[in-house]
């Protein structure tokens, strides 16, 4: 069995809290296995999958391999009910996959009665993800989050967890206590990793928490992309760097070009951000754009905004926006208002609309349901 990173191996650099985690836990990301590397000699008939934050293969996996070769499921997201006889299969609710996954192998590990070092380096790979997806348990957080995260933290601080679980066997290899772990310090540490984006491109950060999905009844593709930042400050980086590109251009022409016609200064602020919208979209062959923000910076510790932008990007997709605007005057399912950038950039067209999301706890997990839901109606 290998691990396999869902993800070409260019994107690997996307995640920069993976690029921390690996230095800190002493591996280096070319160990990791990505798509890219399974070799084109593998025979499918000898081929299995288990899935993990996910349960239906993706892509050109999903291409290539029938169901049938998926052997085990552990996720949370919604069942969508493939590999009925797997085995495990365990599609429930949690805050973080990884909280499900090692609540699966809790009992295996502790009998295994490994080194302590080994098992603080292990148990800091899986109580990561767990911190991260959990906001450091403050959000989404469910009883197997927080016994997962009790779990590891007690093996982060080399403690034995045996005796809790057995009272005949009292072999513990070492009870050396590392007191030097700090959970907050290292949720910490991760988020800072995560947050630096600024050298990543808008295209970059499209691909960096990507979903789709192909709506079987009309066809229509979706792709939602989560961006760890605001549609604000998406937006109001690529104006800057459009405005920076045409200042270098007028250097040499008449200096007396100033902003007084509004209309245009705007166009041109959104020019930059639809252009690479629009490859985006060809690249994917994607019939609507979206791009689901979750912004924590200025705000107290745990508390975050989203903002949703939809684009309806081909004939066919087109009335998405207006479909889901109807939809929210009757159930205000996510709480969708006025996005708070609109006066200064007009992204409003019939086609497409940015909004301030106010229910925060719907994450893509719920969103994408229900976008779907409206796709399958379109
Ligand atoms: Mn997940």
């Amino acid at each position: 069995m290998v691990p396999l990173l869902n993800i070409p191996r260019k994107e690997v650099s996307l995640r920069p809290e993976l690029l921390y985690l690996a230095n800190h836990l002493a591996f280096h990301s070319s160990d990791l296995f990505c798509l890219d590397d399974i070799p084109s000699s593998l025979s499918p008939s000898q081929t299995h999958f288990v899935l993990v934050d996910h349960n239906v293969l993706q892509g050109d996996l999903g291409k290539k391999f029938p169901p049938s070769h998926i052997s085990a499921i552990i996720d949370h997201h919604v069942d969508e009910g493939t590999a009925p006889t797997c085995k495990p299969r365990i599609i429930t609710t949690s805050g973080s996959c990884c909280s499900l996954v090692s609540e699966f192998f809790r009992e295996r590990w502790d009998g295994l009665h490994l080194p302590t070092e080994i098992n603080a380096q292990l148990a800091k790979l899986a109580l990561a993800p767990i911190l991260d997806d959990t906001s450091n348990l403050q959000h989404r957080v469910t009883p197997a989050d927080v016994a997962a995260v009790t779990h590891l933290v007690k093996k982060c601080l080399g403690k034995s967890v045996e005796a809790t679980s057995s009272s005949s066997s009292s072999s513990s290899p070492s009870t050396t206590e590392n007191s030097t772990f700090s959970q907050e310090d290292f949720y910490k540490s991760i988020q800072r990793a995560k947050l630096a984006l600024d050298h990543m491109s808008l295209s970059d950060l499209l691909k960096k928490d990507y979903k789709e999905w192909i709506d079987p009844s009309n066809n229509v593709k979706l792709g939602i992309s989560s961006v760890p930042k605001s549609l604000y400050w998406l937006i109001q980086r690529e104006s800057d760097s459009h405005e920076r590109k045409k200042e270098v251009k007028e250097e040499e022409g008449e200096k007396n070009n100033t902003r007084n016609n509004s209309e245009n200064f705007t166009n041109n602020n959104l020019s930059s951000f639809n252009s690479t919208l629009k490859s985006w979209s060809t690249e994917r062959s994607l019939d609507i754009v979206a791009i689901m923000t979750r912004d924590s910076t200025g705000q107290e510790d745990a508390d975050f905004t989203r903002d949703l932008f939809i684009w309806g990007v081909t004939d066919k997709a087109k009335n998405i926006t207006s479909r889901l605007l109807d939809l929210e005057k009757e159930n205000a399912e996510l709480g969708l208002e006025k996005w708070d950038g609109e006066d200064e950039f007009h992204i409003e067209s019939h086609d497409r609309h940015a909004w301030r999301q106010n229910r925060i706890e719907k994450s893509r997990k719920q969103v994408a349901p229900y976008l779907r839901d409206v796709i399958s109606k379109l």
